[in-house]
């Protein structure tokens, strides 16, 4: 395996600048035909050593097999040639040479899912990072950017009644033999990366959306037939995301036509090629009886963050893979503020923005995996679509937002589009866009681009009574060799009355140590730091962890985001006490406190705060919070303390779930998604988990059982019932036959839906049962499942490895199980295998000696494989190291 090295980007010396495309899909095998237009390189100076002289396609031989090769009309000869694997180099070009090849593929025999391939009837193409090499010979790298000029699809009428490609519909028609075609034609010049083509049998839901400047767009949703009517919460989001770009960012949709494809088949969400949007069936389908309220936002958000991409990733797109974030992180970022501003409270977007920046892209950093947003190498670039390039990469930009103010952010997004519309850019120019439209300095800033890790904030304060000043300390430590930019909003609430006393400023950290004065204070105060996360950081005390500070903010604080977190920090202490048996007493009464007032304040105006807020934080989140994990151990502290808190709180749980059964059946069987509706369920099922822990006579087994079926059997909808089954799925003793009873249920209404038989296999695989190895080895047999669906394999192998205390078993069994499966997995798919594995055993170095050496015997295990494949040998060698 060849790694590619950041440092050692050169352009091409030539380019396509215009191509012609020719696919005849026939039974078994496809043939591409395609013409390339030849120009030299602007981008190009004479004296860059460049490494070829020839035109340079790059090709995957395992996949692509050249039939013929022209040039200016002349058919080249085995000699005329260098075909090297991976490579294809032509000689001799010229400005306005036309290269034309054929080649044969197989997208049958596609189960990489790269490249064009099958899902079920359907052709289909994912071409982000590097398919388009395994579709024919082209230089397939971001900073070729050509005007895909003709795209022509041939195929069988009856069975591919739909021919899609990326642009405007050119021509359609039909040809012998009950063939058909329709020719493509996209005025964009846009990377390979960017090309989709789609071919089936698909129903269709049609909408228009007319533009602030009077452009009438037809929006076209495609799925399977007897999906089509769940397509249509996707539409009405993507309406909202094109509106929300306009008012925003002033940024419009630029063709008259958008077309999105539902695909089961896909390896990861969603793909933003120009005009045509593939979707995984997952996050592009969306109906109350097989959809939870969480499915419904990722809907929302992922069509936002694909739509998105049309400006940011498309119009302007990166020069090489190395600036991948510079897309992916500006894009998340836009979707996480679409989604905060529009339906849901941006307070509770930002709680769950945040536990997957803590509870993944943290870990990640703690990691093998570890890299800048910005990586320096990589082997297999779908290795780097990761938590960091994407979510840290969305905290990188927010912080832009935060020190220039919005204002001064839409200055620098607008100089960036009127820089480098049409073309393929660096970390660095978005950067420079930024200083430059708000003629500030932000060379320190850059540092967060190269720096890996995640920045450790120390606090510490003084208060003098008789000045009325107030003195915050704040220190960094990073792997930087020089301090990074940080900026920490800041908040003091008075001790005594609990009142904000000065509210949100933002401090700017750009020191080691800095400290900062806040005077005229009647009193003592309590900081709220770091408000709304305003920086990718750990935030430490200086000393001793002050626990009734934290319930003091728990309570009183008027930052949302930081109410919710001074709890969670205060849930961690209790449980690490717990887990630590040491004295907890007076934690726990703090708990008990915080717990109580959350649940009860009328000041909580929306149920899905109070739900976060009550809500102990997940195994993997507390698994920060220590220095060796042992998964058993926090699983079994956090039900302990779960079930004291259920004990102590029982009848005003109850109340609570009965008060909020009232009011969802007082609504009526009208099923809504916003942010009123869904808080209410949040809620509702926060406050049967914590009745349905108090688990420990047969008697209370099964009163839980019997209040978690009750929930079950009259769920109206599916986040209702999943969460009932989630809670089934573990009942012991007592409630064993409540829970084999659901699992026959869920299973029979599922009546085949894919994504509903995801959620029974993904919830049995994150069962708390002692015998679950044995009950996972039994999923992976059943006729459902199988390998060649990345959804089913990540709803079973993927869940169990987030079923900490058992995938983590003190005797290895979950280990062996997975290194099992993914032997076998890699042979299939090596995408998917290489993301368990980072997801997975790589991180041995943090649990502890002896499982620490089962994790590694079955890494090692995986690296003596004859024919590993490089997407699973980089993570498996990274993980070794
Ligand atoms: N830009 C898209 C990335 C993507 C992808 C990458 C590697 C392999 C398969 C893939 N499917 C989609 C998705 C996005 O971030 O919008
Ligand atoms: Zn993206």
């Amino acid at each position: 395996p060849v790694e590619v090295i950041r440092t050692d980007y050169k352009p091409l010396k030539w380019i396509v600048k215009e191509v012609e495309l020719e696919f005849r899909l026939f039974d078994g095998y496809t043939v591409v035909d395609s013409t390339l237009i030849i120009g030299k390189n602007p981008n190009a100076a004479d004296d860059d050593h460049n490494e070829y002289e020839g035109l340079v396609l790059n090709g995957d031989e395992t996949n692509v097999k050249l039939l013929s090769l022209s040039k200016d009309d002349v058919n080249l000869t085995r000699d005329e040639y260098d075909l090297s694997p991976g490579k294809l180099i032509v000689s001799n070009v010229q400005e306005g040479s036309v290269v034309k090849m054929t080649v044969e593929i197989v997208p049958e025999d596609n189960l990489q899912l790269s490249g064009l391939y099958k899902s079920g009837g359907m052709f289909c193409s994912q071409c982000e990072a590097e398919g388009f090499r395994r579709i024919t010979y082209y230089p397939d790298r971001p900073d070729v950017m050509a005007t895909f000029k003709r795209v022509r699809i041939e195929a069988e009428k009856a069975k591919f009644p739909v021919l899609l490609s990326n642009g405007n519909l050119l021509e359609e028609g039909d040809c012998e033999d009950g063939k058909h075609y329709a020719v493509w034609h996209d005025p964009y010049p846009k990377p390979s990366y960017l090309f989709a083509l789609v071919a089936g049998d698909l129903g269709c839901m049609s909408d228009t959306y007319m533009t602030k400047s009077g452009r009438k767009v037809d929006l076209k949703f495609y799925s399977e037939h007897g999906n089509v009517s769940k397509l249509r919460y996707a539409v009405e989001s993507l309406k909202r995301a094109m509106k929300w770009d306009e008012d925003t960012f002033g940024l419009e949709y630029d063709l008259d036509l958008f077309n999105v494809v539902a695909v089961e088949s896909f390896n990861m969400g969603a793909m933003e090629n120009k005009s045509l949007n593939v979707f995984n069936i997952s996050c592009v389908l969306a109906c109350p009886i097989t959809s939870t309220d969480a499915n419904y936002q990722r809907v929302e958000g992922i069509i936002g963050h694909e739509y998105f991409h049309n400006w940011t990733g498309n119009r302007v797109t990166c020069r090489d893979w190395f600036q991948l974030t510079l897309k992916e992180g500006l894009t998340v970022f836009r979707d996480q503020q679409f989604s905060g501003q529009v339906n849901n409270s941006a307070a509770v977007k930002r709680i769950e923005d945040v536990l997957v920046v803590r509870g993944r892209q943290f870990n990640e950093d703690a990691g093998p995996m570890s890299h800048p947003i910005r990586p320096d190498s990589y082997v297999a670039m779908d290795n780097f679509y990761t938590a960091t390039v994407y979510r840290k990469g969305a905290e990188v930009i927010r912080m832009y937002d935060t020190i220039l103010g919005s204002k001064g952010f839409r200055a620098g997004m607008d100089l960036y589009f009127k820089r480098h519309d049409g073309q393929a850019v660096t970390c660095d120019d978005f950067l420079a866009a930024m200083a430059d439209a708000n003629n500030v300095d932000l060379s320190q800033f850059a540092r967060w681009y190269s720096t890996s890790g995640t920045p450790t904030v120390t606090y510490s304060s003084s208060f003098d009574a008789e000045k009325g000043l107030y003195q915050l300390t704040l220190s960094q430590s990073s792997r930087s060799d020089e301090p990074l930019f940080i900026p920490v909003a800041v908040g003091l609430m008075d001790k005594e009355s609990g009142e904000e006393v000065v509210s949100t400023v933002i401090l700017e950290l750009k020191e080691a140590k800095q400290t900062f004065d806040f005077s005229d204070l009647k009193g003592n105060v309590v900081p709220s730091i770091l408000r709304n996360f305003s920086a990718p950081v750990k935030l430490v005390p200086a000393s001793d962890i002050d626990e009734s500070e934290l319930a003091f903010l728990a309570c009183h604080d008027t930052d949302g985001f930081n109410r919710w977190d001074s709890a969670q920090r205060l849930y961690t202490c209790a449980i690490l006490k717990v887990m630590g048996q040491e004295e907890s007493k007076s934690t726990i009464d703090l708990v008990h406190q915080t717990f109580g007032k959350t649940l009860t304040d009328e000041t909580i105006s929306d149920d899905s705060i109070r739900a976060y807020a009550l809500k102990l934080p997940s195994e993997s989140t507390l698994a920060e919070s220590v220095e060796v994990i042992d998964p058993p151990a926090i699983h079994l502290a956090r039900k302990l303390v779960m079930t004291m808190i259920a004990r102590t709180f029982q009848d005003q749980l109850m109340s609570c779930y009965n008060k909020l059964t009232a009011l969802i059946e007082k609504d009526g069987a009208e099923f809504n998604v916003d942010g009123v509706s869904v808080g209410r369920r949040r809620l509702r099922n926060v406050c049967l988990a914590y009745l349905c822990s108090i688990v420990d006579t047969a008697e209370e087994q099964s009163t839980a059982a019997a209040l978690a079926t009750r929930h079950f059997e009259s769920a109206t909808g599916m986040t209702d019932k999943l969460s009932a089954f989630n809670i089934l799925v573990s009942m012991r003793g007592g409630g064993e036959e409540a829970r084999d009873a659901a699992i026959k249920k869920f299973y029979e209404d599922a009546n085949g839906d894919p994504l509903v038989l995801d959620k029974w296999f993904a919830s049995q695989a994150s069962a708390d049962l002692p015998d679950i190895i044995e009950r996972v080895k039994n999923l992976v047999a059943h006729p459902d499942y199988s390998l060649e669906k990345p959804n089913r394999c990540r709803s079973v192998i993927m869940s169990f490895t987030m079923n900490e205390a058992h995938f983590h078993d003190a005797s290895g069994k979950g280990y062996e199980f997975l290194g099992e499966m993914l032997e076998k997995l890699d042979k299939v798919n090596p995408k998917v295998a290489a993301r368990t594995t980072a997801g997975s055993l790589i991180g041995w170095k943090r649990y502890g000696d002896e499982r620490a050496k089962k994790m590694k015997i079955q890494l090692e295990k995986l690296k003596a494989l004859p024919r590993i494949s490089n997407d699973l040998s980089e993570i498996v060698a990274k993980g070794l190291k």
